[in-house]
């Protein structure tokens, strides 16, 4: 069971980045089921998702996998395909030990490799399916290009890349609505006002989130032939893009 997220519950003398540290898994899960609006649906759609695109003897690829909760879905929606393996990715140590223990203890045909590095050093080849859950927002907007390009390169044909993300509304006057009912959601789920406003301190450096437009746009760029928002909560969405 994860703990309580009580993180940013006490005034801070000063409030530093956010990081994915020790403290932070410990709650991770009832962090991001608090504060994303949506995350479960996605995770639930995910194995209908993966089933449709993936390919056998192929590799797919959970990049920014926390404890592995997307891997694990991913896992389920390509148990029928002969020669699949999964390569699970995060930077952080503490998530990666923990997923490992977390992965561990369910059962499944499906080879998973954990690794301990940054997303934008991952090798992408002979991938059916790709997924950034909420990870794509915390690379720096400089190497996104590049790294959307190398999946697209490592794809193969008829391949998927899965995008989830908070994103900016191009419309100040839209994109404040947007945000106000994120917050409500989270007052909804028990975070105050002073943990909404700290932790808001705390990731407004770390976490630079793009329109859906930039996204659109930048999966074009690259070469993606179709591609669509499949679900979209207030200002979080999760998008498709096919080779
Ligand atoms: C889920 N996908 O539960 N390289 C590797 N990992 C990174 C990098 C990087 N450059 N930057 C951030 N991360 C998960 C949720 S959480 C989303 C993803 C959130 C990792 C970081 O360590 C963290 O574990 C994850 O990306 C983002 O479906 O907390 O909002």
């Amino acid at each position: 069971m994860s703990q309580h997220d009580t993180i940013f519950s006490k005034p801070l003398p000063s409030v530093s980045d956010f990081c994915f540290d020790q403290q932070v898994v410990e709650v991770f899960p009832d962090m991001i089921n608090r504060s994303v609006p949506g995350y479960s649906s996605i995770l639930q759609t995910l194995p209908q998702l993966v089933s449709r695109y993936a390919q056998k003897n192929t590799q797919l690829f959970d990049l920014g996998c926390s404890l592995g909760a997307a891997t694990l879905a991913m896992r389920k929606g390509c148990e029928n395909f002969d020669g699949c393996k999964i390569v699970a990715v995060d930077n952080s140590e503490p998530m990666v030990e923990r997923a490992e223990l977390h992965l561990g203890g369910f059962k499944s045909q499906v080879p998973v490799e954990l690794r301990c590095e940054d997303i934008t050093d991952t090798v992408i080849e002979n991938a059916s399916v790709v997924v950034l859950n909420f990870t794509l927002q915390f690379v720096p907007p400089e190497k996104r290009e590049a790294m959307i390009q190398r999946i697209y390169d490592g794809l193969a044909d008829g391949g998927v890349l899965l995008i989830a993300e908070k994103f900016r509304h191009v419309d100040e006057t839209m994109n404040d609505v947007l945000v106000d009912l994120h917050h409500d959601f989270k007052r909804a789920n028990g975070y105050s006002e002073l943990e909404i406003s700290q932790k808001r301190a705390a990731i407004e450096n770390v976490m630079k989130i793009d329109t859906l437009e930039a996204h659109e746009q930048r999966f074009q760029k690259v070469g993606f032939k179709h591609q669509t928002v499949w679900f979209q909560c207030f200002n979080f969405a999760a998008m498709l893009a096919v080779k």
